[in-house]
């Protein structure tokens, strides 16, 4: 925790430890989903990843909360009041310390309108709205390059959630974590994201356990930072030459060796349900048949399928015939 608040302090300077100027605020953030993964840490006290990330922003999909200044510390959590104590109610308070004047005590509200710790990135608009919203309260200005390295203290992916389209999360190098940020990266790709909510359920194994076990147990670990380092250079590339096809191959490589890398570890952790194998498959055969989709997936069952823009309309027709509950963005 120290080594925490030395860091916020290095980041606010004066603003640090200041008292709330207004008695409520509120802010939506949108979530984000990578297509290059953050998968490990290489320091988990200023949760510095192991290696960088590219993500595609959830545009309206996210987290709205607000604060108020109250005579207890709650957290209410899409509509019900967290226990005290337990995993949620002793995440969002640690991170509001960082930021608390003597005395201050907030009453927090948060809701998703997206399914909370299903794998659709519900931690990285979290934490990125309840930064927006404290920083609200407090009335600070904080840049966004700044803000997304004190978010990033919450959970390494609200470090991408504060810009639109791609957002590059630099690793960085430093030992005190300074350059470690995200961007935004701006690339001649227009790319369109489909969301399939297949289980809407919370996940059996929390990311934060699944990266550990498997970046400790899997045989591929050692690998994983280089390959993870390549496809990012090769889908950046692919970027800049405007070459959907291959992006959407690469982001598909990098989702398939994060799972493969779960899968071989011991014990495995499989987030498949026969719903995610049976749209694996299905966004195969689409690609056979000559649509340009590609599917992401993350450390949980449900989907995301990527494409060029320009077909959203044509993807979205698929998907209403197949009955399946989704979002585009
Ligand atoms: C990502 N995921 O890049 C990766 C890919 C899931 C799969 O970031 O421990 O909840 O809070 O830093 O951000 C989910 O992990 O992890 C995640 P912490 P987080 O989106």
């Amino acid at each position: 925790m120290r080594v925490r608040k030395e860091y916020v302090k290095k980041i606010l300077g004066p603003l640090h430890g200041q008292a709330a100027r207004n008695d409520s605020a509120e802010a939506f953030m949108p979530s984000n989903i990578a297509l290059i993964k953050y998968w490990g840490k290489r320091d988990a006290e200023l949760n510095l990843p192991l290696v960088s990330s590219l993500s595609y922003t959830l545009d309206g999909y996210g987290t709205t909360t607000r604060i108020s200044l109250s005579d207890k510390n709650i957290l209410i959590l899409n509509g019900e009041e967290a226990e005290q104590g337990g995993d949620d109610y002793l995440k969002v308070h640690a991170f509001a310390d960082l930021f608390r004047a003597p005395g201050e005590k907030y009453r927090i509200e948060t809701e998703n309108n997206i399914p909370t710790a299903a794998g659709v990135a519900s931690s990285a608009s979290g934490f990125a709205a309840l930064l927006a919203a404290l920083l609200r309260l407090k009335v600070w200005d904080v840049p966004l390059k700044e803000q997304s390295m004190l978010a990033r203290l919450g959970s390494g992916s609200a470090a991408r959630s504060f810009w639109p389209g791609l957002v590059l999360w630099h690793k960085g190098a430093r030992d005190d974590g300074m350059d470690c940020y995200a961007e935004p990266c701006r690339m001649p790709l227009s790319i369109g994201m489909a969301v399939l909510l297949l289980e809407k359920g919370p996940k059996a194994v929390s990311s934060r356990e699944a990266m550990g076990l498997s970046l400790s147990t899997s045989p591929h670990a050692v690998n994983w930072p280089k390959a993870q380092q390549e496809h990012l250079d090769a889908l950046m590339a692919a970027g800049r030459g405007s070459d959907f096809e291959k992006a959407g191959r690469i982001a598909e490589n990098n989702a398939v060796l994060l799972h493969t890398l779960l899968e071989e570890s011991q014990p495995p952790i499989v987030y498949d349900t026969p719903a995610t194998r049976a749209w694996k498959q299905k966004v195969h055969d689409w690609r056979a048949a000559g649509l340009p989709v590609y599917f992401t997936q993350d450390a949980g069952p449900n989907l995301k399928i990527i494409f060029p823009l320009e077909y959203k309309a044509k993807i979205e027709g698929h998907l209403g015939a197949a009955g399946i509950d989704y979002f585009t963005v």
